[in-house]
């Protein structure tokens, strides 16, 4: 896909040595705390307490809810979890789901297929862990200071998440999908790519700040503009300067999806969901590839159309598909999200 946005050359590089791509990448963590996202505080070790429930899936599975607790000198704060694992199976492929509801299912999770499917969830609520407002005095905001967007506890959550996974024997830890919708999209690609232990990352219909290239935007689009009027909370203070100055920005939304490589990515999105800006996504999963190519590997591989047929995602590590309908974190994402992922499993 020609880069017809004119995004600048942010991978810097003198060669394509993968040594001076990982000194690039420490670089690019960097500017994505420091100029978007804010910074991760400190890593805290939560304290630990599970509970057994009694709802199992028709004996399909075990539920457990998981309490973190963390504490420090500024207080406390417990969130709650819930982990879901096919019953008597070992070397689980795992789903970590950042969701809007604590409810075990809910429209957005279809638990009881994703285990008929061999796989385990673990779900947490965002809201659990931080509001999703201006408020910096509530939950795990409390307990730290910096300059941290909402997005930033959220995905700091996520990595707790899969500390907490790599305690537990049935689960093949090197097999953990990291998976969100929209504003949960945006947070499951920070968490990817900050934290390397996630196998896979779907990102589902994440736009503006997500996975969408943030220069060129059309009026359809969500701009930074529009994204910080309405949620300056979910970035850091110092992005606001970037508002109506989107091209001085360091980097573009591809060099975050160009942290996942070599790992495997999925960008997901709906043909109606004008404001996510399909094709800026399209954009930035081809100009990511190049990172995956650093690493000897194909990313995008588009060789249908642009975009590519309604349920069908792109070969290649990086998978692009565009579905029809409208914003929503629906089953048929999740029936092709399981499905590549199975493919990846077998490929093995
Ligand atoms: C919109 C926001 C989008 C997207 C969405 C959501 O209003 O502007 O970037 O994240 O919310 O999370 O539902």
């Amino acid at each position: 896909m020609e880069n017809k946005r004119h995004i600048p050359d942010f991978f810097l590089l003198d060669d394509n040595s993968p040594i001076i791509w990982e000194r690039r990448k420490a670089e690019i963590k960097e500017l994505f705390q420091n100029e978007i996202y804010g910074h991760f505080p400190e890593k805290l070790t939560p304290s630990i307490k599970t509970e057994e429930r009694e709802i199992n899936f028709a004996s399909k599975a075990r539920w457990e809810s998981v309490y973190f607790t963390f504490e420090n000198d500024k207080g406390t704060h417990t969130v709650k979890t819930d982990l879901i694992l096919p019953r008597g199976k070992t070397s689980i492929p795992v789903f970590l789901s950042i969701g809007f509801s604590a409810d075990v299912p809910n429209k957005y999770l279809p638990i009881e297929e994703i285990i008929d499917n061999g796989f385990g969830v673990f779900h947490f609520c965002y809201e659990n862990v931080t509001k999703d407002n201006n408020d910096f005095s509530d939950g795990l905001a409390s307990l730290f200071e910096g300059d941290f967007g909402k997005i930033t506890l959220w995905a700091y959550m996520a990595s707790q998440c899969m500390d907490y996974l790599c305690t537990r024997d049935e689960v093949d830890t090197t097999r953990v999908a990291i998976i969100g919708h929209s504003r949960l999209g945006k947070t499951a690609l920070v968490a990817s790519a900050f934290d390397e232990r996630f196998f896979l990352t779907c990102s589902n219909d994440s736009g503006c700040l997500g996975a969408s290239v943030s220069r060129g935007k059309v009026a359809e689009n969500e701009t930074i503009e529009a994204i910080t009027d309405v949620f300056p909370f979910w970035f850091s203070k110092k992005f606001l300067k970037y508002r109506d100055n989107v091209n001085s920005l360091p980097l573009d939304q591809h060099m975050l999806l160009a942290l996942i490589a070599p790992r495997h990515l999925i960008i997901g999105t709906a043909k109606d969901d004008l404001w996510a800006d399909n094709e800026g996504q399209l954009l930035s999963c081809t100009l990511a590839s190049r990172a995956w190519e650093l690493y000897g590997k194909a990313g995008l591989i588009n060789d249908m159309c642009e975009p590519c047929a309604p349920f069908e995602l792109t070969k290649g590590t990086v998978s692009f598909y565009e579905r029809e309908g409208s914003h929503f974190q629906s089953r048929t994402d999740w029936i092709a999200y399981m499905k590549k992922f199975k493919e990846i499993l077998n490929e093995a």
